[in-house]
């Protein structure tokens, strides 16, 4: 299994409506995120930040550079652009966080 840590970034004042969307994930996101090999996702929040520390799991990180060509993903970032970073085609600002200890 490969690991994955990068961090995104909320607008201010949208902690509880980031937290209301994720409760209600679209079951078609789910299916697609799963059906690239993640498992494990996890997005926590550092309030005092407003700093999205994401983490996952894949077999195969590489097959997650097909999420972007799909037409659920681009809905899901279009959907969530107003209560985050965002670049200009609507994907969150994300940063890749580099693993620096590993205990299995
Ligand atoms: C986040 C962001 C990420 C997505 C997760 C499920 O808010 O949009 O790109 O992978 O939701």
């Amino acid at each position: 299994m490969q690991r994955k840590a990068f961090k995104m970034f909320l607008l201010p004042g949208f902690e509880a409506e980031y937290a209301r969307r994720h409760d209600l994930i679209w079951p078609e996101l789910v299916d697609l995120l799963h059906a690239v090999g993640i498992q494990n996702y996890s997005i926590f929040l550092d309030s005092e930040t407003l700093t999205l520390f994401a983490y996952l799991e894949a077999p195969d990180l590489g097959a997650l550079e097909q999420l972007p060509a799909q037409e659920v993903m681009q809905r899901w970032w279009k959907y969530m652009g107003d209560i985050m970073q965002a670049n200009p085609d609507n994907s969150p600002v994300a940063i890749d966080i580099p693993s620096v200890f590993y205990l299995p």
